[in-house]
Parts: structure tokens; C-alpha cells; sequence
């Protein structure tokens, strides 16, 4: 079986990792599934004694680049990035000569891998797992490194970021099934089954009833006043004892009646079709965690994505490593501001949307948007109870550049759709770079003001949907 494997190639690389001699140089992405891969390479680096240093972006530019490799280094990791142009990163790093360069990743490998035996590129697209699903950068590091340390605290940051690229929603397989399998052995993690609404069992509940973003439901999710909203229409009282009551406060009696306004609600949103599955999730408890902040693996995955976002990268980085106290403090301050500024950008998106067949354009260009924000918006867009049958396409600027963000339903993806090509395809017309998954990818581009013409162009001539 093509997992055992990948298995096999991994047990290697942790050999390889632990053998590696002189100063590391390390460069990840800043999502929360390369933040924790960040934050586990640097707890395995640090109890090996290895000198190391580790950067993250939110992508692999040739300035970034170059300013990687300028670093003086006998070996060079690139995480979560760097499988679409392998060839172009290697030979950059080839100039500098002699030294090994481990890429470690789960991106659609878009060109040719140069055979070189200091080359290592470790993806589960080489074993016939689509990496979108399968064998995300976390799952792959975490597994790397418990084999080297046997620390199980790696296995429970793999479900973090397995968590955070959403592959373990619902079916868990493949490399992802022995991660949790080995998690659950060693008592890092529990599986609980719940209604979103109650999923974050210590928040206040007027917040808690709207807090998950996923799915995503224009004018509900988010909304501080819906939440107060359907806990006066249940007769729940805000405070209890001066305390704000929780999920934990309520009887099974008052979570079905808060169930049966809500469901009521949404209907009168206009939400037709409601799958009450699409409610409910898997969400993993993180047994070793004291904090209820960060005690699913949903809410330590959405407070390493929130600091990623907002260019805090290095609060991730050490929580994800293992470091508490003040810098989770200072990560949830963060988190309460990034929740703020979402909040206004899924207001500016929802406003911003064009359909045209099955595609929806976010057009943000114009408006005071932070693009580091776009991944999260157009996630959150395909997710949602109103568009989640459309590709989802995020138009945002950096600098002079646009960047492009798109999800596709999973049905697209199943005929045949490959988001991916089609945004190295858009980006080769407009002087860019472009990758990722088939079912979530990105470009960044020039600008143009056909820019939404070409891209349709292109979903027309490759997209065949
Ligand atoms: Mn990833």
C-alpha cells in the first residue's frame, strides 16, 4: 500500500533530519497547518541541540527566496511550500553548492523534481495521496519527529494543523489515520461529536452560539448580536450569578430549545436546503491542554491561523513549540483583534460578490482590505450555507500585484477540476506565479483590468465544469 510507503520514506527522513550536521535554516508558510510545523521542527531542533533558524511567509517569492538562501546554512527545510516550482527553487539553492535542501510539503508538485541525492522532497502526491486531503505538512513533520523523540506533545500539534487544513473534518484516512491513531494511543487527544453551536463549551454563550465560522453563514456567523438575540428567544439568561452562563451551564433541555430557535433563525435567513449534518462537527480535544482557549484542536488551529494573519507569526511559532504563559496571553489578544477585523472583511466580501455561472468573484481590490485575509475569506466563502456549490475566487491587492484565492466544491474537484493548474495557467498570462491544491490554490499576478475576463477565460478553457 502506497501508505506503508510513505511510512517508510518518513522513518527515513527522520533518520536523515537527525543526522544532519551544521546550522539549519528553516522557511515556512504562515497558515496555521506551517505554523505548526514551524513550531515542531523548532521543539524537535531545540532538545536535538541543533543550531537553527526559522522564518516564515506567506509565500515563496523570489525575494523571499533569495533572502533564504542568502542565509548561511549547511542545510536548507522549506515547509507547507515549494512543491509547484521545485525546480526553480532548486536551482536558486544549487548556486550555493554542497549543502541539502529538504522540502517538505503537500502542494501539487507542478514540475519536473531534479534528481539530486541532496535534494529531498517528501509529499504525499509521490504516493498517490492527493495532498489536499492527505498528508498535510504538520501531519508529515509531527510524524518525522515523534519517530526521532518519541515526545508525543508533536503528535498532538499534527492534529492542530491537520485541524487548521481541515483534513480532518470528516473522514479521516491515510497517513491522517495513523497520526490521530497514534495521538489517541498516547492519550494526546479525545474525539467528540457536537452541534458547532456548542462546540466551544467555556465562551460566553451569546458568543460561543455564533462563534464557528465553518460553515460559514452570512448574517449569523460571528455576530455577537444574533447570539443575544436567540438566548433571549430561548429564555436563557445572559449571566447566571453574575457569570456569563456557558454551554457548560445548560441542560439538555435548554440546548434543544436554543437548537430549535436557532434552526428557526437560519430558515428565516432564507437558508434553504439545510443539511443539519453540515452542523455538526468532529472537533478533537486536547487532553494534555489546561488553557480552554486552546483545549480543541478547532481553537488552537484557529489561534495559530489568526496570528498568521496577523503578522504574528512568532507567538505561533513558540505556542505550536510548546511555550505558554505570556505568549499565549499575547496570542489571545491578538486573536479578540483579528475576530474584530474579520468580522468587517466578511461584511466588505459579502458585499462584493459577482456570480457568473459557478463562479463567484470577491472583488476586494478596491477596498481597504488586508490580503494576508483573502485565504480566509474565500475558505470561509466555500463554506458557506449560500455559495458553497460555487468556486470561490478572492481578488485582493499586494502592492501593485493582485492575488488571487480559490476554493472549489469538493464535486468540481471529484470531475476532475484542478484549481491548481488553472491558477498557474491565469498566472503564466499575467506575468505571475500560481499553485496549490486542486481544490484550494492561489496566484499572484499583475493587475489588469481584464483581469476578471481572462480568469473566466481560463475556467472555460481548462476548467470544463
Ligand atoms: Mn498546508
Amino acid at each position: 500500500m502506497s501508505v506503508n510507503r510513505l511510512i517508510k520514506d518518513i522513518q527515513s527522513l527522520s533518520s536523515y533530519i537527525q543526522n544532519l550536521k551544521g546550522f539549519t535554516a528553516i522557511l515556512t508558510h504562515y497558515d496555521a497547518d506551517g505554523i505548526s510545523s514551524g513550531g515542531i521542527f523548532a521543539r524537535l531542533f531545540s532538545s536535538l541541540n541543533k543550531k537553527f533558524i526559522l522564518r516564515s511567509t506567506p509565500d515563496l517569492s523570489d525575494e523571499v527566496l533569495n533572502e533564504f538562501f542568502s542565509i548561511t546554512a549547511q542545510n536548507y527545510i522549506i515547509l507547507d511550500m515549494g512543491s509547484g516550482d521545485i525546480r526553480d527553487i532548486y536551482d536558486k539553492w544549487r548556486i550555493l553548492d554542497g549543502d541539502k535542501l529538504i522540502v517538505i510539503d503537500h502542494h501539487k508538485i507542478l514540475q519536473d523534481i531534479p534528481d539530486d541525492p541532496n535534494l529531498i522532497l517528501l509529499n504525499p502526491e509521490l504516493y498517490d495521496l492527493d495532498g489536499g486531503k492527505f498528508g498535510c505538512t504538520s501531519v508529515l513533520t509531527s510524524l518525522i519527529s515523534y519517530f526521532i523523540s518519541y515526545d508525543p506533545y508533536h503528535l498532538e500539534i499534527g492534529v492542530v494543523g491537520a485541524t487548521g487544513d481541515m483534513q480532518l473534518l470528516n473522514d479521516v484516512k491515510e497517513i491522517n489515520q495513523v497520526l490521530l491513531d497514534l495521538a489517541i494511543k498516547e492519550n494526546m487527544v479525545e474525539k467528540e461529536r457536537d452541534f458547532i453551536f456548542f462546540v466551544n463549551k467555556n465562551m460566553p454563550l451569546y458568543r460561543a452560539i455564533t462563534w464557528n465560522y465553518i460553515p460559514y453563514i452570512p448574517g449569523f456567523s460571528g455576530r455577537d448580536d444574533i447570539g443575544f438575540q436567540i438566548m433571549r428567544k430561548a429564555d436563557i439568561p445572559i449571566k447566571r450569578d453574575d457569570e456569563y452562563t456557558t454551554v457548560k451551564d445548560l441542560s439538555d433541555i435548554e440546548k434543544e430549545k436554543i437548537l430549535e430557535v436557532i434552526l428557526q433563525y437560519l430558515t428565516s435567513l432564507g437558508i434553504k436546503d439545510l443539511d443539519v449534518n453540515q452542523l455538526i462537527v468532529d472537533r478533537y480535544i486536547l487532553l494534555r491542554e489546561d488553557d480552554e482557549n486552546i483545549r480543541t484542536s478547532v481553537d488552537f488551529a484557529n489561534l495559530l491561523s489568526g496570528l498568521g494573519r496577523m503578522q504574528r507569526e512568532y507567538l505561533g511559532i513558540l505556542l505550536a513549540a510548546g511555550v505558554r504563559g505570556r505568549v499565549l496571553e499575547e496570542a489571545l489578544k491578538v486573536q479578540e483583534e483579528r475576530r474584530r477585523i474579520l468580522v468587517k472583511y466578511l461584511d466588505m466580501a459579502e458585499n462584493s460578490v459577482s456570480q457568473y455561472d459557478n463562479i463567484a468573484i470577491i472583488d476586494l481590490r478596491t477596498k481597504d482590505f488586508d490580503h494576508r485575509f483573502s485565504g480566509t475569506i474565500s475558505t470561509l466563502f466555500s463554506r458557506s450555507i449560500t455559495l458553497s456549490d460555487k468556486i470561490i475566487i478572492v481578488l485582493s491587492k499586494v502592492g501593485e500585484n493582485v492575488k488571487i484565492s480559490a476554493r472549489s466544491p469538493r464535486v468540481l474537484v471529484d470531475k476532475g477540476l484542478n484549481l491548481a493548474y488553472i491558477m498557474s495557467q491565469i498566472a503564466k498570462k499575467l506575468s505571475g506565479k500560481g499553485g496549490g491544491h486542486n481544490i484550494a490554490a492561489g496566484a499572484t499576478v499583475k493587475d489588469s483590468k481584464n483581469l476578471i475576463d481572462i480568469i473566466l477565460d481560463v475556467f472555460r478553457e481548462y476548467g470544463n465544469v
